[in-house]
């Protein structure tokens, strides 16, 4: 039996990380045997992040390293789709998890009114006496490393218009098909779908929330990419 190591689910999704949620679709639909199992320190894992996959031989990082071990067990998640579909695909995945992802980072971590909530939800397991300097060191240090990625250097305004460019690209497939590449959910969909839910579910009132929740075509895709892959 696979066990997916990944972050507990929250704000009514599978997991808050939308890369755990991207890896527990490919294994429910690779047909493999799997579990989940919980954690919120991910420090002991090989990349210092979740997810990972619990394999017979080792401990296998990385959403995109497990797809490709699936696949190398015989999953194939964009059948049917032409070389420029596969092309396509990896761009939309690139475009969600390299920058749309950071978006929603920021626009979590960033947020005093979603703080409290952050602090509610992934540091309950530190000792009550050091769970306030703990938490605001690490806060401050995703904050830092979001400066170093680069997002965090733009204006809001800045911010938003380079997310509304890459949701209007995502719309401009999805005005086409039910999901990006055709009528079935693809690789694509495992990651631009859960990046957009997860961009949906932060539990406040911020720009990102506001923007997509407006947005039907975006919230009928995010609906249906969950209906289409239930997990249970
Ligand atoms: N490239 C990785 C990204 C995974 C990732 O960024 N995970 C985040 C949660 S969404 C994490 O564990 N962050 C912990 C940290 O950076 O300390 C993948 O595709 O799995």
């Amino acid at each position: 039996m696979l066990t997916l190591l990944t972050y507990p689910s929250a704000f009514g999704l599978f997991s808050a990380s939308p890369f755990c949620v991207k890896t527990a679709y490919m294994l429910q639909k690779s047909g493999q045997n799997w579990q989940r199992s919980d954690m919120l320190d991910p420090r002991k894992m090989p990349h210092q992040k979740l997810p990972v996959l619990r394999t017979p031989e080792r401990l296998l990082p990385d959403s995109d390293l497990i797809r490709d071990w699936l696949e190398a067990q015989g999953a194939d998640f964009d059948t049917g789709l032409s070389d420029v579909q596969k092309a396509q695909s990896r761009a939309l995945i690139r475009m969600a998890e390299e920058h749309l992802y950071f978006q929603i980072v920021l626009d979590r971590w960033g947020n005093d009114e979603v703080w409290p909530i952050l602090y509610d939800t992934f540091f309950t397991g530190i000792p009550a006496l050091i769970r306030r300097p703990v938490s605001n060191s690490v806060r401050k240090s995703v904050l830092k490393g979001i400066v170093t990625q680069g997002i965090g250097r733009f204006s809001l305004a800045e911010r938003l218009d380079r997310v509304e460019r890459d949701l209007e690209a995502i719309s401009a497939y999805l005005w086409q098909s039910s999901f990006l590449l055709g009528d079935h959910p693809t690789a694509a969909d495992m990651s631009v779908g859960p990046i957009l839910a997860a961009m949906r579910a932060t539990p406040a009132d911020t720009p990102l929330t506001r923007r997509i929740k407006q947005d039907n075509l975006l919230n009928s895709y995010i609906d249906r990419v969950e209906q289409a892959i239930p997990l249970s």
